[in-house]
């Protein structure tokens, strides 16, 4: 084979240099050729269109130079199934793993551009809803800079999530029109099309051999192009590929309705087509049970799989051990239509019989729970899937038939059991539960922090627990520090490189040696320094953006994340509805200052969710043009909550609220990030908040509220919000406050449904927990009252937060279910010049 650059040739150009003069170059031809604009006329998007592709020549030789080794060496592969991936933006990633950033940034300056305001052009690929999503974008970060081989395998939404607006208080979305301007990270591979079937029926056929086959006789094909962005480690040559699947119509016209006439028709069917992955369906942690959105998780399941094995034809190698070469994971149930159609593949398409197929395909998956919420665990009704998927539904029916054979063996005479572990729903309305068929067709379970997998194990997935033990193991969430701290951080990472050296970047358990500085005085001081100036920072940007100037000095208190009522905002919500009361009642009471940011999105058909924005911006209206506040409350809500914005949050961030009921945020990872830019967190025992406090200390950490054990206990003993509400004056009060109209110009009505659902019900136990919470928030702001001592414990959250980057969980994956090794990959010189 051709190696792509023989090593005695030495290109050095404009598409490889990395000196100033080179890229300055570079940029007016790739702005010229490629922008076809010169400078007098481009926009502030060409101009980052421009230093974009710069960037991307610069890393395509590693990127090819990766699949040239992958494709020699045939490595062990891992193929991490993920339909949501939430990036982020590509520039400044690049750059930082390039080790280009300085001499960048150098570079833009020398044209009077500004390295900073071309980042802020960068359209995010808002491809994920949240946390799920952007732990998929963490651990491709951290496989490629591990060396790991891997592909990310997803869908490329034409729209992303939706932009968030705020009206009168209100969210309101607009459409994500992330590829208007074009992607420059990505290639279109139409050469790589798959075909995907969908709809039509089955039939069956005896082959020469006697031997008796089902065929698939579809409805309808689809065509599958891959989209492919390398994702490069940091500084690593290994670049990995996120393959995005988009749908397209076999033939862009139906010729035989065209020809008759039926123009409509026929463009109806490709458009029909298209719509599959049209766009991303924007609930967290809840689903809905949408055809289209089943035909999406098939649609990339069945071209991911086909596009594996067409890679092992192409080396040569056997489908016999297709799970000797692939390591599948699903990432949560979205995917786990792949155990049916790995099933259909081997047995309809390569002739396997039942037990080889089987045999490889449950030693191919691995299953990533995400959640307990019953709401959120998939079920599709058999009579919805079968309409789409007639084979798998029969290849499902066969797996079920074989399983609870298996189960009534283990356990004989228990048809609870069988009825309760089942693949098919069968209470009412059928339905296919998709967490059982993961369960059933994978080698390995995991949670993703300690108290999730034991919780998992307990209740939600405990017959599966008592029936396949081995299967189970926890991997706790981890994120990239390179992201969430180098590119968005860089003073802090600075600093710490400065006092540490720069190791920590890629081994996070380093940062313990900052322990040693604690009483270091000129330190402690720096540190401080770092954190007012990006606060500073926000403050500056919230001014420009919202018109609301905001005291650095206070205490940044934010919550950051989906707006859910078991992640309780509205808990928040009361505690400054309290502190405002108590003002009132007092105008002169000492206080520490406070500024309290929200942000996030509601799914847009999640009514409370909305209304709990809407009452965090009409405190914020009062609150923010009370004179008797005086500058002591701030509140906030940050719109459009996003990764890119994201990166401005975590580093300015005092205080991190993570107040979810124990036992229903799975891990979070909201948490880390804030954690690992010194913010304290004021947090329950519950999913990765548990860990963290275990390694930055219990007094580093504001800890209240139930336990996941004592939620149980309290709803089991038969628990009535009404109790605390009329035994707790300050609790009654606040209530008192939003449902009188003071929040609402005058009007009662307006967040009733949300005090009805406390006051009724309180589903997420925030009448139980308010003593606790406002109690520990009170202990926040006397704290931080004590300037030294608020240092020291946010450098220790700083210094002992190792254990959550995702190159820690990546490794767990790695040696605990995976068992891959890296490959390095070697680039030739002339890459690596500096002429
Ligand atoms: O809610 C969970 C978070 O607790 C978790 O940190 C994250 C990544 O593991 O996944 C979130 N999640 C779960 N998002 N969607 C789901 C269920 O589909």
């Amino acid at each position: 084979m051709v190696s792509i650059v023989p090593n005695n040739i030495q290109i050095e150009d404009d598409r490889t240099g990395i000196n100033v003069e080179t890229l300055k170059r570079a940029f007016l031809d790739n702005l010229f050729y490629i922008q076809a604009k010169f400078p007098k006329i481009s926009t502030k998007n060409d101009y980052y269109m421009a230093l974009a592709y710069t960037v991307r020549d610069r890393l395509l030789n590693r990127w090819l130079q990766t699949t040239q080794t992958y494709l020699e060496k045939a490595p062990r592969t891992v193929a991490y199934l993920s339909a949501e991936f939430l990036m982020g933006p590509h520039l400044g990633n690049n750059l930082m793993n390039l080790g280009l950033y300085n001499v960048v940034k150098q570079a833009m300056e020398e044209f009077g551009l500004g390295l900073t305001d071309l980042l802020e052009q960068e359209e995010e690929p808002g491809l994920g809803n949240g946390g799920l999503g952007r732990l998929a974008a963490c651990y491709i970060d951290s496989l490629a800079t591990l060396e790991i081989p891997a592909i990310g395998y997803g869908i490329r939404y034409e729209y992303g999530i939706f932009d968030q607006e705020i009206k009168n208080g209100w969210q309101v979305e607009i459409t994500d029109k992330w590829l208007r301007y074009g992607n420059p990270w990505e290639v279109p591979r139409p050469e790589a099309e798959l075909e995907v079937k969908f709809g039509g029926h089955t039939e069956n056929y005896t082959d020469e051999h006697g031997r008796y086959h089902v065929q698939w006789i579809p409805f309808k094909v689809v065509k599958g192009v891959p989209y492919d962005t390398p994702i490069l480690g940091f500084q690593t040559n290994n670049a990995n590929t996120l393959r995005l699947w988009k749908a397209e119509a076999p033939e862009s016209f139906d010729f035989e309705a065209f020809n008759k006439g039926d123009y409509f028709g026929s463009v109806q069917e490709k458009s029909e087509c298209e719509n599959i992955t049209k766009v991303l369906y924007p609930n967290d942690d809840s689903y809905q049970g949408k055809q289209l959105r089943l035909e999406q998780q098939f649609f990339f399941v069945s071209c991911s799989l086909q596009d594996m094995i067409r890679m092992m034809k192409a080396q040569n190698l056997t489908l016999e051990r297709f799970h000797e070469h692939f390591a599948i994971q699903l990432n949560d149930t979205h995917p786990t239509i792949a155990v049916a159609e790995l099933m259909r593949l081997l047995l309809d398409e390569h002739q396997f019989d039942w037990d080889k197929a089987w045999n490889i395909t449950t030693k191919t998956f691995a299953y990533t729970n995400h959640t307990l919420l019953p709401e959120a665990l998939e079920r599709w009704s058999i009579n919805m899937f079968g309409s789409s998927f007639p084979r798998h539904l029969q290849i499902i029916y066969e797996i079920n038939l074989r399983f609870l054979d298996e189960v009534r063996i283990k356990f004989p005479d228990d048809g609870n059991r069988l009825r309760r572990m089942s693949i098919i729903d069968e209470s009412g309305e059928r339905y296919i539960r998709m967490a059982h068929l993961a369960c059933v067709g994978s080698f390995a379970i995991n949670g993703v922090a300690e108290l999730h997998s034991e919780l998992l194990k307990k209740t939600t997935l405990h017959d599966f627990y008592e029936m396949y033990p081995e299967k189970f193991t926890n991997v706790t969430n981890g994120v990239t520090p390179r992201r969430f701290m180098v590119l968005s951080n860089p003073r802090l990472a600075n600093l710490i490189t400065k006092k540490i050296g720069d190791s920590w970047v890629t081994n996070l358990d380093e940062l313990r040696k900052l322990e040693t500085f604690l009483y270091d005085s000129d330190f402690c001081k720096e540190f401080h320094q770092v954190k007012q100036d990006v606060k500073q920072d926000l403050a500056n940007y919230i001014r420009t953006n919202y018109n609301i100037t905001i005291d650095p000095n206070s205490l940044f208190d934010i919550q950051a994340k989906r707006i859910h009522e078991y992640k309780r905002q509205h808990l928040n919500a009361l505690y400054i509805i309290t502190l405002y009361n108590r003002i009132k009642a007092n105008p002169n009471l000492d206080v520490t200052p406070r500024t309290f940011l929200f942000g996030g999105k509601a799914a847009p058909g999640y009514y409370m969710a909305k209304l709990i924005i809407k009452l965090i911006n009409s405190i914020a209206d009062v609150v923010n043009h009370d004179p008797d506040m005086r500058d002591r409350l701030k509140v906030i809500f940050l719109k459009d909550y996003n990764v890119k914005f994201a990166q401005r949050v975590y580093p300015a961030a005092d205080l991190s609220e993570q107040i979810s009921t124990a036992g229903k945020e799975a891990s979070g990872t909201g948490n880390m990030k804030f954690s690992m830019n010194g913010a304290l967190t004021i947090g329950t025992l519950d999913g990765a908040n548990i860990e963290i406090r275990e390694v930055v200390g219990e007094e580093n950490f504001f800890l209240f509220g139930l336990t996941a054990e004592e939620v149980l206990q309290k709803k089991a003993a038969g628990y009535n919000p009404w109790d605390y509400y009329n035994s707790n004056p300050e609790l009654k009060l606040a209530i008192d406050r939003i449902s009188s109209g003071f929040f609402s110009h005058g009007d009662p009505n307006l967040f009733k449904p949300l005090l009805d659902s406390l006051l009724y019900r309180d589903q997420y136990l925030l009448l139980a927990d308010y003593q606790s919470y406002i109690e520990c928030q009170d202990r926040v702001s006397q704290a931080y009252r004590d300037r030294e001592q608020w240092i020291r414990m946010s450098i220790l959250n700083v210094a002992r937060i190792g254990k959550f980057s995702s190159d820690r969980s990546i490794r767990d994956y790695v040696q605990n279910i995976w068992k891959v090794s890296a490959l390095k990959v070697e680039v030739p010189e002339y890459s690596q010049s500096t002429n």
